[in-house]
């Protein structure tokens, strides 16, 4: 493994204050690692953020699942990073494969608001990863090469042991269909080469490269087996304090 262990929990467009109050309390009584190891974050909505952070306790930490390139302004319906870091968050989700697919963000874009959230002073979770045509067309290097080069693009060489990245198969995502361990562990010494080579051996070493897409309890434990695999995100089965925790115990 390369760093601390990482399991994240995107909640995604999920929650209610009456559900989040017993998930957050089943999570606060759960048996997750609270060693120096492992560090688990959940990500629920917006809305959903104060309540999260007045009623979690450690080891949990918090993120968001988004925000905007800019701190602040006239940019209706959006949220600044420095919102989100007066709110005392201090992780961001950026380039989900939703927000790049069903939402329409580009490389670029993404690329902005990594920029912005790390100068802010957030720690970035950045997503990449192929669809499934990409991959029937033997594009999954080349599409997470030029998905990495948006990120790196940005990313001061002092900032990188603030960015996770999640290599999540838009084909595996929510659909129960998980990347083989196989499968996952090409792609993460895939882009640790790509580091390597591009930004710097050192980067590559240090770098947190987890793997997302159908995530279970089931599967986790021979996915972090992998040499390359440092963790994971996940979604649906983070909507359950159970099979969460499993996962947090899984490396
Ligand atoms: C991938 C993942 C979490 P799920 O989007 O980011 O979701 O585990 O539901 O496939």
């Amino acid at each position: 493994g390369h760093g601390k262990f990482f399991v994240g929990g995107n909640w995604k467009c999920n929650g209610s204050t009456d559900m989040i109050k017993q998930l957050v309390g089943e999570l606060n009584s759960a048996d997750v690692p609270k060693d120096e190891n492992v560090e688990i974050i959940v990500a629920p909505t917006f809305v959903h953020l104060e309540q999260v952070k007045h009623s979690i306790q450690a080891p949990y930490q918090i993120a968001a699942q988004n925000c905007w390139h800019e701190p602040n302004g006239a940019y209706t319906g959006e949220v600044g990073p420095e919102m989100l870091k007066d709110l005392d968050v201090h992780w961001v989700i950026l380039g989900h494969s939703e927000r790049r697919h069903v939402i329409g963000e580009s490389d670029g874009h993404i690329g902005d608001k990594i920029k912005q959230a790390l100068s802010t002073g957030l720690k970035v979770i950045a997503c990449i990863g192929e669809t499934e045509a990409q991959r029937d067309a033997s594009e999954a290097f080349s599409v997470v090469d030029r998905q990495m080069a948006a990120i790196s693009k940005v990313v001061e060489s002092s900032q990188w042991d603030q960015v996770v990245i999640a290599y999540e198969p838009v084909w595996a995502i929510g659909t129960g269909k998980v990347a083989t361990p196989e499968i996952a562990q090409e792609i993460h010494h895939h882009v640790r080469e790509w580091v390597e080579g591009e930004v710097s051996k050192d980067v590559a070493k240090g770098l947190r490269i987890v793997y997302g897409g159908s995530v279970s309890d089931k599967n986790a434990g021979e996915l972090a087996e992998r040499p390359d695999i440092d963790g994971f995100l996940v979604g649906g089965a983070s909507l359950k304090a159970g099979p969460f925790a499993a996962i947090c115990n899984s490396h």
